[in-house]
């Protein structure tokens, strides 16, 4: 691989936006250039109307192996962690997070410390059944972090959290899958193709109520069961004047496919 291939390969096919990391030499450790590239391709997608889901996936033999930890002055006694964190992994969490569109993602390989973390932000995730998914931070004197320690929890509940957050054992993507961990595990030859169609179905779902779906899902974890219930009833309020639900209702009635707002021939 040339020293100047891209850090980070932006493709559009057909409504999805697929977004493949490009250091496989490193596993796809995450420098500072392939941070900031990935933020401002999530901000492009998140802007683009031709985009309706992003599909996230790893060049090489691994997804990602988390933070980079060749880059110089890691260990240096002035570097402020915790605002590396906060410009860098934090920042992208939270836009995978906050992107109004589907993120559906593709491990093969590793997925370690911050790029298991990354992986378990997406909406979707689907792995290889042989992947490699490990809570790595331990193994070098951290914390679970850019996420990990949200959402471990609640993906596998505590003991699981626990166990895969202080023993940082590597479990599978057919492991994963079992405790919930991600959606679902493939075989490794089929894993692009399944999330190609996972992506290719949700380009022609509505995008308006899979922006709101992933922004109510969010806002349950800190919502009462009486705040959740009146947020879904707002929601449903706009969503039931959409050109989409009218479509998606006379297409019912019908008895033909529905042809949503936006979504490719
Ligand atoms: O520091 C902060 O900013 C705070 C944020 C922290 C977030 C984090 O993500 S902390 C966790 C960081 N990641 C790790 O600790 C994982 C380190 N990598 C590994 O333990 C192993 O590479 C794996 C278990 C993931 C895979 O092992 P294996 O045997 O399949 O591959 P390998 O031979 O170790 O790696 C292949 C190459 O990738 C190798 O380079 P080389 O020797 O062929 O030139 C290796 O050095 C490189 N590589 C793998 N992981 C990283 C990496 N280079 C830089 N950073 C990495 N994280």
């Amino acid at each position: 691989m040339s020293e100047t291939a891209p850090v980070l390969l932006v493709e559009q096919r057909d409504g999805v936006r697929v977004l493949t990391l490009n250091r496989p030499q490193r596993l796809n450790a995450f420098d500072a250039a392939l941070q900031a590239a990935l933020r401002q391709a999530l901000a492009e997608a998140g802007a683009d109307p031709a985009c309706r889901v992003v599909l996230l996936a790893g060049a090489g033999r691994g997804f990602c192996a988390g933070q980079d930890l060749a880059e110089p002055g890691l260990t240096d006694p002035d570097v402020d962690l915790g605002a590396v964190l906060d410009r860098g992994w934090n920042a992208l969490v939270t836009a995978l997070r906050g992107l109004p569109k589907p993120v559906v993602c593709a491990v093969q390989g590793v997925a370690a410390g911050a790029g298991a973390s990354i992986a378990l932000a997406c909406d979707i995730t689907l792995a290889a059944e042989d992947a490699k998914f490990s809570q790595a931070f331990i193994r070098i004197g951290l914390i679970p972090d850019s996420g990990a320690t949200w959402m471990l929890p609640r993906l596998v509940g505590p003991a699981r959290a626990r166990a895969l957050a202080m023993l940082g054992d590597t479990i599978s993507g057919a492991e994963a899958a079992s405790m919930g961990l991600i959606h679902r595990a493939v075989p490794a030859s089929s894993l692009m193709a399944e999330a190609e169609s996972v992506c290719a179905k949700l380009a022609r779902l509505p995008a308006e109520a899979l922006a709101a779906t992933k922004r109510v899902l969010d806002a349950a974890e800190g919502n009462t069961l009486e705040q959740q219930l009146a947020l879904e009833a707002e929601v449903q309020r706009g969503l039931g004047r959409s050109a989409d639900y009218a479509e998606g209702v006379a297409a019912f009635q019908q008895k033909r496919p529905a042809r949503f707002q936006g979504a490719p021939e």
